[in-house]
């Protein structure tokens, strides 16, 4: 039940809620999956959802750090476009709450499009050569996302040494054969955290969304999410 969660994890789903950021119907994914939710963490643009979810990474990163793998880096990367408001609101969050910790930590995103005049270069914010680089981003489902992003800041000479993200669908790798939801498939984000040997940490699970919202929104719409979690759900 929701009780389970910790209070910040609690809010910042009624805020998913209450915002609009997480809707139900019939929704295709960029891997082709058709979906009876989806969480669009673009929508958190007004004032107070921003302070929302910047204030759940940050202490979800808080959290992290005061566990037995602390999360110690010098750049919040935020993949553009929806990246780029997160990880610089993340940042200003977090030398809010820890200023002795977080108070020199920096923000960096990538251009989508390479600038070859002016200052040039396809990072805009701290440069990632050298600097240990914590992603921060909205959604994993299929992981390809987040490949792209390691790809670019590794390019960059950034190293990787984690990613953070709203929330984790715990759907399994697409499969081979055009996706066919029969064929057993092991976790998209725990081969993430295999083939880079990083963490992957997100605020919220479909777990948690499905038992958060159990009496809070309709039984149909609870029904449906976990018929298809069930679905794409990891064979490991
Ligand atoms: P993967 O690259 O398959 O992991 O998909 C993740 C991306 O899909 C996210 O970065 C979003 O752009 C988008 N997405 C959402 O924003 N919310 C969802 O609930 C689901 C997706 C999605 O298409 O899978």
């Amino acid at each position: 039940s929701s009780t389970d969660l910790p209070s910040y994890k609690v809010e910042f789903l009624k805020a998913a809620i209450d915002g609009g950021v997480l809707k139900f119907g019939s929704f295709e994914l960029k891997s082709k999956r058709i979906s009876p939710y989806f969480f669009n963490a673009g929508d958190f643009y007004r004032a107070d959802l921003l302070r929302a979810i910047s204030t759940a990474y940050a202490k979800t990163i808080i959290e992290a750090s005061t566990s037995s793998t602390p999360l110690e880096f010098d750049i919040l990367f935020g993949p553009a476009y929806k990246g780029i408001a997160l990880a610089t609101a993340t940042v200003d969050k977090l030398a809010d709450l820890q200023p002795e910790n977080y108070g020199k930590v920096c923000y960096s995103f990538d251009r989508k499009e390479a600038k070859d005049h002016g200052e040039g270069g396809n990072i805009v914010g701290a440069p990632l050569k050298g600097k240990r680089v914590l992603i921060v981003d909205d959604v994993v489902t299929a992981g390809t996302a987040k490949r792209e992003a390691i790809g670019k800041i590794q390019k960059e000479g950034g190293i990787v040494i984690g990613i953070l993200v709203a929330l984790d669908r715990m759907e399994k790798l697409p499969a081979p054969n055009g996706d066919d939801p029969s064929t057993p498939m092991p976790s998209a984000i725990g081969e993430i955290r295999k083939e880079y040997a990083i963490p992957v940490l997100s605020i919220l699970t479909l777990d948690d969304i499905i038992g958060g919202l159990k009496g809070k929104i309709s039984e149909e719409d609870i029904r449906r999410m976990v018929e298809y979690k069930d679905k794409y759900k990891p064979s490991d």
